[in-house]
C-alpha cells in the first residue's frame, strides 16, 4: 500500500503533493514501483494535527481518486464517512479508517475496511500513550471492531496496530515483537511504520523523516516476515522488496478471505 499524502502538513511529506497534478504523477509513480494499492489521504493524523473540514478533505481527495480510479486499487485515507462514501463512489474500494469506526459505511457500500487503533483524536493521543500491556489492549480493540464490522456484513476486514498512535517507541516495538499475536487473531494485518518518529532514534544519531528509508525497510521486512499481509509505506519500491522476499520465506501473511481458523479469543497468544 503505497502513501499518497494529499495534504500540506503530514509529518513526513506534507505539502509535496497537494498539487492534484503532482499527486497524480506521484501515484502513477508508485504503480510503476509495483504498488497494489494507493491510499490517498487528505487529512494529516501526527501526533497535534488539527482536524481539517469535509468539504477541504473531499477537495483534496477526490480529483486524485477519480484520476487515478481503474488503474490500481485505491484506498481512502479517512475519519470521516462522508469522505469515505464520495471517495467509494469516485472509484476507491477500501476504506483506510484510523478510527475503526467507519464500518457501517463499508457494510453500505460493499467496500473493505482497515481497523486502526488510535485510542484517542490525534491532537490529544500522546497523553493517552499508557497500557498495561499494549499487545493484549491493542488486539483486542482490534478483535471487537472486527467482529462488529464481520457482522454488519463487511467482507474484507484488515486490522492494523496503528503503530506511532499514541505509543511510545516502546510501545511500537513491543507491537512488532509480538506481531504474531495479531496475525494469530486470524484476521489479515496492516502495518505501517514508514518513516514514523521511532525509527529516528533506533540507533543512528536523530535522523528526519526522509532519512529513514534503511529503518522503515528493516521494519517493513521484520513485519512482513512476522505475517503482516499488507505494509503501508512512503517508498513504495523498497517495500515490494521487503514483500517479495517474505513471501519468498514463506512467512508473509495471507490477504483477506483466507483466514481459515481464526480465534475469537485472538489465537496464539503470547503465553499461550
Ligand atoms: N499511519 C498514518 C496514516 N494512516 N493508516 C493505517 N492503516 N496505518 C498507519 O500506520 C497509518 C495510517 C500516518 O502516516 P502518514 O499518512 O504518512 O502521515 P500523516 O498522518 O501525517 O499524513
Amino acid at each position: 500500500m503505497g502513501v499518497l499524502n494529499v495534504t500540506p502538513d503530514s509529518f513526513s511529506d506534507g505539502g509535496r503533493w497537494l498539487d492534484p497534478a503532482a499527486a497524480i504523477a506521484h501515484g502513477e509513480q508508485m504503480i510503476t514501483d509495483g504498488a497494489d494499492i494507493v491510499d490517498i489521504g487528505g487529512e494529516s493524523t501526527r501526533p497535534g494535527a488539527s482536524p481539517v473540514d469535509e468539504a477541504e478533505e473531499m477537495r483534496r481527495v477526490l480529483p486524485v481518486v477519480e484520476a487515478l480510479a481503474g488503474r490500481v486499487r485505491l484506498s481512502v485515507d479517512t475519519r470521516k464517512e462522508s469522505v469515505a462514501r464520495a471517495a467509494v463512489a469516485s472509484g476507491a474500494s477500501l476504506i483506510n479508517d484510523v478510527s475503526a469506526s467507519l464500518w457501517p459505511v463499508a457494510a453500505d457500500t460493499g467496500a473493505g475496511w482497515v481497523a486502526m487503533h488510535m485510542p484517542a483524536d490525534p491532537s490529544i493521543m500522546q497523553e493517552h500513550a499508557t497500557y498495561d500491556d499494549v499487545v493484549v489492549e491493542v488486539r483486542d480493540y482490534l478483535l471487537a471492531r472486527a467482529e462488529k464490522a464481520s457482522g454488519a456484513g463487511v467482507e474484507e476486514i484488515w486490522i492494523d496496530p496503528g503503530i506511532g498512535f499514541a505509543k511510545t517507541a516502546a510501545h511500537n516495538l513491543s507491537l512488532l515483537r509480538h506481531l504474531d499475536v495479531l496475525v494469530g487473531t486470524g484476521w489479515p494485518v496492516l502495518v505501517g511504520v514508514s518513516r514514523k518518529s521511532f525509527l529516528g532514534r533506533l540507533g543512528r544519531a536523530p535522523l528526519g523523516p526522509s532519512d529513514r528509508l534503511p529503518e522503515t525497510v528493516a521494519t517493513t521486512t521484520w513485519a512482513a516476515v512476522q505475517g503482516a499481509a499488507m505494509v503501508r509505506v512512503h517508498d513504495v519500491g523498497p517495500a515490494v522488496m521487503a514483500m517479495r522476499l517474505a513471501r519468498g520465506t514463506g512467512r508473509c501473511g495471507e490477504g483477506p478471505g483466507r483466514g481459515e481458523g481464526r480465534d475469537a479469543a485472538g489465537g496464539n497468544g503470547r503465553e499461550g
